[in-house]
Order: C-alpha cells, then sequence, then structure tokens
C-alpha cells in the first residue's frame, strides 16, 4: 500500500511519535519574514510543486533516495522574503519538543525540501507528514519531522539532537552507511549523497 513503509525505511520521532489531524494542522512561518502566514495542509499541498530525487542520510548510518515533492528550498525562500537580519531558521515539530535550527544557506542549497510526498503518496505521520524539511546535504536530524513552524531569527540555537551531542552544523562524515534501496554497505565520502 505504501511505498515508504515497504522499503522499511527506519521510523524516528524520539519524542513520541504524534497523532496528527492533516485538516485542521497548520503549519506557520513567522519571525524575521516580510510574509509571516499560517497555511493549511491543502495550502501547502497546492504550493507543492518541486520535484527532487535525493537521500535522506541518518547520522544512524543508513540512506535511502526516494522521488520527493513540496516546495524547494529557494521558492520557500521567495514566499517567506527573509529580512537581511535573518540567518537560520528554526523548524519545529509538531509538540514543540523536537526542533532543529539550519543556516539560511541550507535552504539555498539545490535539494532541500519542505517535503509533503515522497515516491508519489502524500508523507503519513510516521514519515513527518503532513509537512517536514528535507535537507539531503546533512544528516537527518536537521529534517525535521511534521512541523508547524519555520521560525526566521538571527542567531543559532541548539536543537533536540544538537543539545544531546550531535554537531551544529550536521555535515555527512566519510563512512560506511547502509542503503536502504539496494541493501548494501557503501562507503559514502561525504557530503550530499549522490548514489
Ligand atoms: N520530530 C522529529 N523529527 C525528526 C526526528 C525525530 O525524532 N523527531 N528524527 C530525525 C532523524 S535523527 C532522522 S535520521 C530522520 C528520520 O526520518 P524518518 O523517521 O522519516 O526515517 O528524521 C529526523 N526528524
Ligand atoms: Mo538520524
Amino acid at each position: 500500500m505504501s511505498a515508504l513503509f515497504d522499503l522499511k525505511i527506519p521510523i524516528f520521532w524520539d519524542e513520541g511519535q504524534p497523532e496528527i489531524n492533516y485538516k485542521s494542522f497548520k503549519f506557520s512561518v513567522s519571525g524575521l519574514v516580510g510574509n509571516s502566514h499560517t497555511y493549511y495542509t491543502d495550502e501547502l499541498y497546492n504550493l507543492s510543486k518541486d520535484k527532487i530525487s535525493a537521500r535522506l542520510t541518518s547520522v544512524t548510518r543508513w540512506s535511502v533516495r526516494l522521488e520527493w515533492e513540496g516546495i524547494s528550498g529557494i521558492n520557500f525562500l521567495k514566499i517567506a522574503e527573509p529580512l537581511p537580519e535573518a540567518l537560520y531558521v528554526k523548524f519545529v515539530s509538531y509538540g514543540e519538543k523536537y526542533f532543529t535550527v539550519v543556516p539560511l544557506d541550507a535552504l539555498k542549497a539545490s535539494h532541500s525540501l519542505i517535503a509533503t510526498r515522497a515516491n508519489g503518496e502524500a508523507l503519513p505521520v510516521e514519515y513527518g507528514g503532513p509537512v517536514r524539511a528535507l535537507f539531503p546535504q546533512l544528516w537527518g536530524y536537521k529534517s525535521a519531522k511534521s512541523i508547524v513552524k519555520a521560525e526566521f531569527v538571527k542567531d543559532y540555537c541548539k536543537g533536540y539532537w544538537e543539545s544531546r551531542g550531535y554537531s551544529d552544523s550536521a555535515d555527512i562524515q566519510k563512512t560506511k552507511i547502509y542503503d536502504i534501496n539496494t541493501k548494501t554497505t557503501k562507503f559514502h565520502t561525504g557530503g550530499e549523497v549522490e548514489w
């Protein structure tokens, strides 16, 4: 039924998986922006016109390539209209226990996405629906799931995993990584995952 479940991609909800009503779900863009706005799921899905083939790679050493759809980081910045003082974006997950902060530059990277669909289906809650962040060039903990808030800020602050010892930059390191698509382990050379 669901390609994502069939692939057996690990489901990480360290704070506990929430129950989310997609119809009443809201995602707000706030802080140092010209266009603060709260979006309902329907609006987000209507804005989701960008398609990207990219990997989600976990610091726990697995990676999966999916065909994602959503709003590209670049288009998201066009919609939000960040002010010159805005240097970071804080993504907050549903329930507001999990969050992470990325530099604006991460959103300008070609494969970053405010993602609503993967492999042709709306993201289920398990995989961060109705809308999640996706930063293929960074360890997966920057790809916050079921995001309710994108707050543009001036200063960095440590998120959920960063304050538990994971790196602030989340640059993918040279290491062996298990590829969920091919079920093989590969040596990955770091940076954006191309394979
Ligand atoms: N809200 C929330 N988002 C999260 C996490 C989490 O525990 N809670 N885990 C992160 C980590 S460490 C990874 S690797 C990916 C995993 O995404 P998946 O559960 O869709 O496979 O989600 C990230 N986003
Ligand atoms: Mo992860």
